[in-house]
């Protein structure tokens, strides 16, 4: 046994949880990616299961029907604590005990009231029960599968991830506008991998303007990919300005228009358009406000393609997670920054990252960082004008 009380082979068992769990990216909001593997009383795997759509069975209830008859007297290796509640499906306590499973290790408990506290009542129904200690590796990786969920569970948002596509001077088009194509076709190939796992797509107001975006999943030929799960486009129109011929408002993908409460919305809302009124803050639009209602739909994780000015302000409130940066080997040294306005001005005041990944693709390289949150908890450690 570890220190944990987990065994070695528990511990394979549960990355290969995690593995399952992964394979749900993109599919189960607003619910969240869960995997479970059952072990027998050998350590042999009997039974694998993830949970593949809100709505469809959970994890660990694929993973007994894997198992079958084996399940009974054996060990649950599950992502997250096992629901107590009913729900869409019944609690997931109760069918791990009518399988006869005698021990559950749990990556990371579930920390919503109406179905967390499973691991307690499987206790007390005399189940063995571990759960990772909070700093626990494994546990991380557990939580790094489930971060869009888990940051809606504990704070009421979605998680964000701002991709930009830069020269390698920052800039987004030249002085003269031209911005097509900065990046490479493979960057620009792998955004759309992106947008099939988030649930939503958010662009400023000045990108329909200026570059007329679609914003939708497209295939290997460049039409629209039916198949792939479309995210939400999402279109912030602080004056609800947009022209109903813009390309994003075309049927390909839901589209949703965030636009200032009192703001002239009829005109969208009579041609059948779903807006999302939000208040008006001194600093702009209520950024705060537009994340929750997202929330609120059921969007868990949001994928922020620009302009400069919204990231801006999105990192200025604090409300960016994530970067994804596709640097194209291109240097113009003018034109447009790629991001503006985050409030900060001087150095001690900038924004940290913490770089997860670098790689090539294509003739670029891409750069993914977590954004470190400053000390102060949820506010930025700038102040606005
Ligand atoms: C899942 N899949 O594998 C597990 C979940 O919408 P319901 O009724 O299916 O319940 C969803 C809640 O159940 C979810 O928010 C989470 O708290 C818990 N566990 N959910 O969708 C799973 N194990
Ligand atoms: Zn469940």
């Amino acid at each position: 046994m570890s220190p944990s009380g987990m065994t070695p082979t528990e511990r394979t068992a549960l990355r290969e949880a995690v593995d399952l769990a992964r394979r749900g990216t993109g599919t189960t909001s607003p619910n969240p990616v869960v995997g479970c593997v059952v072990l027998d009383a050998s350590g042999a795997v009997v039974g694998r299961g993830w949970h593949e759509r809100a709505g469809g069975p959970h994890a660990e209830v694929a993973a007994l029907a894997d198992a079958g008859d084996a399940a009974r007297g054996a060990t649950a290796v599950v992502t997250l604590e096992p629901c107590r509640h009913t729900g869409r499906t019944g609690p997931c306590v109760d069918a791990l005990r009518e399988a006869g499973i005698t021990r559950v290790v749990v990556a990371v408990p579930d920390p919503t009231a109406q179905a967390g506290g499973g691991a307690d009542v499987l206790r007390a129904a005399g189940v063995d029960v571990e759960v990772l200690a909070a700093d626990d590796p494994d546990r991380g990786a557990a939580e790094r599968a489930n971060r869009a969920w888990l940051t809606w569970a504990r704070r009421g948002r979605p998680v964000v991830t701002w991709k930009v596509g830069q020269t390698l001077d920052g800039r987004t088009a030249a002085a003269d506008g031209t911005s097509r194509w900065i990046t490479s076709a493979e960057s620009r190939h792998e955004v759309h991998a992106l947008r099939a796992a988030v649930d939503a797509v958010l662009v400023g107001g000045g990108t329909p303007a200026a570059d007329d975006p679609h914003l939708a999943i497209r295939d290997a030929t460049g039409g629209i990919d039916r198949i792939a799960a479309q995210p939400l486009r999402v279109v912030v129109d602080t004056r609800a300005e947009i022209p109903l011929t813009a390309r994003v408002l075309d049927d390909a993908a839901p589209t949703l228009v965030v636009a200032a409460r009192g703001s002239r919305t009829a005109r969208l809302t009579d041609a059948g358009i779903d807006v999302l009124e939000v208040p008006v803050a001194a600093d702009g639009l209520d950024l705060d406000a537009l994340v929750t209602g997202l929330g609120e739909r059921g969007v868990r994780h949001v994928l922020l393609e620009g302009g400069a000015t919204l990231a801006g302000s999105m990192v200025a409130r604090g409300l960016v997670d994530e970067v994804v940066a596709y640097v194209a080997p291109t240097l113009l040294g003018a034109g447009p920054a790629s991001l503006v306005e985050t409030g900060v001005g001087t150095l001690g005041d900038a924004v940290q990252l913490a770089v997860t990944d670098v790689s090539r693709c294509g003739p670029d390289v891409r750069i993914t960082a977590d954004v470190v949150a400053p000390e102060t908890a949820d506010q930025p450690s700038t102040t606005q004008e």
